[in-house]
């Protein structure tokens, strides 16, 4: 399976910092920031720093490292951005959407943090 990537799209410019952005976190593989058109109180998207597409692309090339600090700085936003209902938030939602189907602007991959406010439902 070949993975194409497009190192011109918006959020590899973000990440070599030729296009200023909200931070939230960073963290030595990843990165999260304010979406710029928020569709909730809390939308921060986290990406991985390298170069990948999908979910499915980093999870098949990046390394355990990479994947480990992913997967932390998307609970840690949760945490931070006080969605947690384990915490004072009232629950939150994870969304990656991948390729034509699934609608994706931009081509790196990114998990949306949304929360702040009731999302309905998605899946019946
Ligand atoms: P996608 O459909 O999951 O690929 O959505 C991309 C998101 O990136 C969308 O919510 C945009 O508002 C957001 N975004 C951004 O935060 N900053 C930008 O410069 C651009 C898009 I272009």
């Amino acid at each position: 399976m070949a993975y194409v990537y497009d190192d011109q799209n918006i959020f590899a410019r973000i990440l070599r910092g030729e296009i200023p952005n909200k931070t939230v976190l960073e963290t030595e593989h990843s990165l999260a920031f304010h979406d710029i058109g928020p569709q909730a109180p809390c939308h921060v998207l986290v990406i991985p720093r390298g170069a990948y597409v999908s979910y499915d692309h980093f999870t098949a090339e990046a390394s355990d490292a990479e994947i480990l600090d992913f997967s932390r700085a998307v609970g840690e936003v949760c945490r931070m951005m006080e969605v947690s209902p384990a915490g004072t938030g009232q629950g939150y939602r994870l969304i990656s959407n991948t390729g034509d189907h699934g609608h994706q602007e931009v081509p790196h991959l990114h998990v949306h943090v949304l929360g702040g406010r009731s999302l309905g439902r998605m899946l019946e």
